[in-house]
């Protein structure tokens, strides 16, 4: 069955493996199928919930196209384009945050972890993010949604606020319900310092993650100096819920060569960590190094990133629009 593909991805610098595995990845293989129509969107306007240098959002915009296409996106096949461009988008989220409810969004866990403690200081656009990625999705009627596992949350407020706005104005099925793409297994990586904490580009600490633009040295270097714990490699995959990090670092090595984490745990199994983390190292700096190379060589090329999104900016605009005009006959303008 064809799909309709949507997902983006927040220019805010320092891509990581976590993007990749997590999402990525995934969207490489429904672009390479023929039968999707796959639109990825540059979510500058989800980058500035947070404050952003506006010299270096313009690199990241780049930079996260340069990523799209380096992981291998075609941009002959999907649409790319950023999201700030597309008036809609904006238009779109105000009309939906008129039928989303406070009581869904205070339930959201992602702008709990975000705000922190301090949360009367984080911007409004912070706490109403998962509206505009509700109208994001929304305007294409994308049929299926490939995110990480932290993103399920989300997910689920975008199909709420469909079907209210279907049942608000009798109009039934004129917002498609999405269905969420998640990986099984391994969908959520986590920090390479903190087992129990995700893969973010926000940390602090450049060792908790392997950026895509990481080169061999770094890529060993940080592997080297993932946290591990005392004991040799698992034997049993019940030991896992008790080493975390064991966990990150077995479930990154299946991922990356596509195996089963029970076969990963019995290649491994009672052996030291050095010798499981050379071979980590490897698959790793297999994957990603090309993607590194390939993005330092795109981003050479300004005037060819900034094309691509021109051209996508048309195609996404052309769709976009015409469901906006739709929604705002029905809600009365
Ligand atoms: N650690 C992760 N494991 C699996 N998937 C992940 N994703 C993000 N982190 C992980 C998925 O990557 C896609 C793009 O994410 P994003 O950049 O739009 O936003 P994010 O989830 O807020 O990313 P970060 O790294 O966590 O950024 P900060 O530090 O700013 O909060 C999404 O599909 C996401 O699920």
């Amino acid at each position: 069955m064809s799909k309709k593909i949507f997902s983006g991805v927040q220019p805010t610098g320092n891509l990581h493996l976590g993007n990749y595995l997590g999402a990525i990845k995934n969207f490489v293989d429904l672009n390479n199928d023929k039968d999707n129509k796959c639109i990825f969107c540059v979510v500058d306007l989800h980058a500035i919930t947070v404050r952003q240098d506006p010299e270096k959002l313009k690199n990241n915009i780049r930079e996260t196209v340069a990523t799209f296409i380096a992981s291998g996106i075609d941009p002959k096949k999907s649409i790319i384009f950023n999201q700030s461009r597309v008036a809609a988008h904006a238009e779109g989220a105000w009309i939906l945050s008129c039928v989303a409810r406070m009581g869904w969004l205070n339930r959201m866990t992602q702008f709990k972890e975000k705000a922190g403690k301090d949360k009367e200081k984080a911007s409004i656009g912070l706490y109403s993010y998962p509206v505009l990625m509700a109208a994001d999705i929304l305007l294409y009627d994308a049929t299926h949604v490939p995110v990480g596992d932290d993103q399920k949350q989300h997910l689920e407020l975008c199909r709420d606020i469909a079907q209210k706005f279907n049942n608000d104005f009798d109009v039934e099925n004129f917002l498609q319900v999405p269905e969420p793409l998640i990986q099984k297994e391994f969908s959520r990586i986590m920090s390479l310092k903190d087992g129990s904490k995700k893969m973010s580009k926000s940390e602090l600490s450049d060792l908790s993650r392997i950026n895509l633009t990481d080169n061999k040295d770094e890529i060993i270097n940080k592997i080297k100096k993932a946290k591990t714990d005392p004991l040799p490699m698992p034997q049993d995959i019940k030991e896992l819920d008790e080493r975390l990090e064991a966990k990150n670092l077995l479930g990154i090595y299946s991922s990356l060569t596509n195996s089963k984490l029970e076969n990963s745990i019995k290649n491994f199994s009672g052996k030291n960590f050095s010798e499981f983390k050379e071979q980590l190292a490897e698959e790793l700096v297999n994957k990603i190094e090309p993607i590194s190379n390939e993005i330092k060589k795109l981003l050479e090329d300004k005037k060819f990133l900034d094309e691509i999104l021109l051209d996508g900016v048309e195609k996404a605009n052309m769709i976009a629009s015409k469901k906006i005009e739709r929604i705002k006959e029905i809600v009365g303008f």
